[in-house]
């Protein structure tokens, strides 16, 4: 009977101390700070990372006149679509921020301040799971309708045809600037919102099905993309694309699966 009565306090003692454990464990690995601008700073695993606070509102969606002549089949018809607030990732997920959250990093270009890449779709999902766990948040991917208003530059957007620029020198890196690699996150101008590299460096996954023709039945409000589909939507163009593909407007798409050193992800969280 004492045998018994002393595996059983041992037994409640083991839980506490797991719980007290896992208690100071979580504390002391993801935290939040939300600054004056009302952007919010996360820190996971000592990685810190912000996201840039998007006032909602409604804007034209795909093939605008700024685009010019290089619009593409699936980027028309134009439409407006209107969005609540949300925060983006003000940076690509960095490779520091994917290895402090997987303890591991796939990127073919390494370096911490490298926008993570050889990430599939898939991929990202157990990312942000994790991340989610960590922080007891909701990040996601973007839909791409909120992707594209980020880019845009939101409710301070100057209707640019990249994003922050018409001169894509200036804001993003792309085939003709990169030196044929990923570079350090930030290191060319923001656009209207503070948010980098929206166009080039890496594409960024969204977490919509890609419907060629879905823009002809879009929802206006917070569109999610098709009910179902064969490939997931990414944007923004890459250091190895045409300047053409990093229009704020250009879609590109292919499987879930699929990895490569010319794409990776940027959060969402609602
Ligand atoms: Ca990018």
């Amino acid at each position: 009977m004492k045998n018994r009565v002393n595996f059983l306090k041992d037994g409640v003692i083991r839980k506490l101390v797991m719980i007290a454990i896992a208690a100071v464990f979580t504390a002391g690995a993801a935290n939040a700070q939300t600054s004056a601008g009302g952007n919010q700073t996360f820190t996971v695993n000592g990685v810190s990372f912000e996201m840039v606070y998007v006032k909602g509102g409604s804007f034209v969606m795909g093939c605008t006149l700024e685009q010019g002549d290089l619009c593409e089949n699936n980027e028309t018809p134009p439409h407006r679509v209107t969005l609540p607030d949300f925060y983006i990732g003000k940076f690509e997920v960095t490779q520091l921020l994917w290895r402090a959250v997987m303890g591991s990093n796939p990127s073919a270009n390494k370096g911490d301040n490298l926008p993570v890449e050889s990430v599939s779709w898939d991929d990202c999902q157990t990312f942000i799971r994790r991340l989610n766990d960590w922080t007891g948040k909701q990040f996601r991917l973007p839909t791409e309708a909120e992707w594209e208003y980020a880019a845009r530059g939101g409710a301070k957007s100057k209707g640019y045809k990249y994003s922050g620029s018409n001169n894509i020198n200036s804001v993003a890196w792309f085939k003709d600037n990169s030196g044929s690699k990923t570079k350090p996150v930030g290191t060319k101008m923001p656009n209207e919102l503070g948010i980098y590299d929206m166009s080039g460096n890496v594409w960024e996954w969204c977490s919509d099905w890609y419907g060629e023709n879905y823009y002809g039945s879009s929802p206006v409000a917070s569109p999610t993309g098709p009910s179902s589909g064969s490939f997931r939507v990414f944007r923004g163009g890459s250091w190895y694309a045409d300047a053409s593909n990093c229009r704020v407007a250009y879609r590109g798409n292919f499987y879930s699966g699929y990895c490569s050193d010319i794409l990776g992800l940027r959060l969402l969280l609602p």
